[in-house]
């Protein structure tokens, strides 16, 4: 009996710097309904869906800080994502900056949020992205700042799965995708399908020579992350030329084979849909077999931190 859902990335095209969240919800409400419209059960929007990517400007007013971050989860201005998705019955993953409570200035107000929420719009997971990349001071020899560390703590909930959608699934944060513990974690668990939102720039100008290797350095990790834990991928891009930085588009459905099975063809908003059977996941999970061949004695080193030197 196979446990088919069909599921889309909704990738977003560009966020203005003072956007606001109403023309961004009205954006990601339409795709819903396209979604609906499609047969689609389950939505993964893009990391910090809401707002531009503010981490690449150094912003000293707190205000405007303080405008990219929810303090409630859903908020008046975020309800009527949760009102659609439930009149749609679609569950969804969102990403997000979630405030600390107390947290006060330009910096350091909270984490890299994501969501899991069921079609009845009950939230039935969180998830703070682990592997904050960037600085965590502003660099003036950057061209292209990448301040996540110092707007953000550390997640702190490690890699948890949920059970829902009538599988199991987890989440992941843009920089997350190309630690394989990150996946790991999850396949240790069993996860079937994870979801992971992402900002990423389609050029580095300060590492140029890497710029033709952007998108395979983005599905390579993947690719072999769904083979090695045997488990469906679906991430979504923020897209296009946001605040003068072009964002890569890719945004893509993995199989467990590593396969790309659905690859988004444009930079702005779009609806990619692929219909997935988790079971589909099963023949890689008994290929690997973790209880019989996984050797953790000899993973030692995995788990000591840097700190503590290598031997
Ligand atoms: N973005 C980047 C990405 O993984 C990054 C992370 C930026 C890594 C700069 C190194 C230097 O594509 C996010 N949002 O994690």
């Amino acid at each position: 009996m196979p446990r088919t859902i069909v599921v889309a990335a909704a990738q977003l095209g560009p966020i203005a710097r003072h956007e606001g969240r109403a023309p961004v919800v009205a954006r990601m409400v339409e795709l819903l309904r396209e979604a609906k419209a499609r047969g689609v059960g389950f939505v993964t929007f893009p990391e910090m869906a809401l707002t531009t990517f503010f981490p690449r400007w150094h912003i000293e007013d707190p205000a405007e800080v303080l405008s990219y971050f929810e303090t409630a989860m859903p908020g008046p201005e975020t309800q009527p994502l949760f009102d659609a998705a439930r009149a749609f019955g679609i569950g969804f993953y969102l990403g997000y900056c979630e405030m600390i409570p107390g947290r006060t200035g330009a910096h350091h107000l909270g984490y890299n949020t994501a969501i899991l929420v069921d079609p009845t719009g009950t939230i039935v997971g969180k998830y703070r992205k682990v592997h904050v990349p960037g600085n965590a001071t502003p660099d003036a020899s950057l061209k292209l700042q990448h301040l996540e560390p110092w707007y953000f703590d550390d997640g702190n909930l490690g890699f948890p799965t949920f059970e829902t959608m009538g599988g199991k699934l987890g989440m992941l944060i843009c920089n997350d995708r190309r630690w394989p513990e990150s996946w790991r974690m999850l396949g240790l668990q069993g996860a079937e399908l994870v979801c992971l939102g992402y900002n990423s720039p389609s050029l580095l100008p300060d590492n140029p020579k890497q710029n033709a290797l952007r998108k395979m350095h983005h599905l390579l990790p993947m690719q072999s992350a769904a083979y090695q834990n045997g488990l469906w991928i679906v991430a979504t891009a923020k897209a296009g030329l946001e605040g003068g930085c072009h964002m890569m588009g890719h945004s893509c459905v993995i199989a467990p084979s590593g396969e790309v099975v659905a690859l988004s063809a444009t930079d702005g908003d779009e609806l990619l849909t692929y219909k997935i059977d988790l079971d589909a996941t099963q023949e890689y999970k008994r290929f690997f077999d973790f209880a019989t061949y996984r050797r953790p004695a000899a993973y030692g080193l995995i788990t000591r931190p840097h700190s503590e030197g290598q031997p």
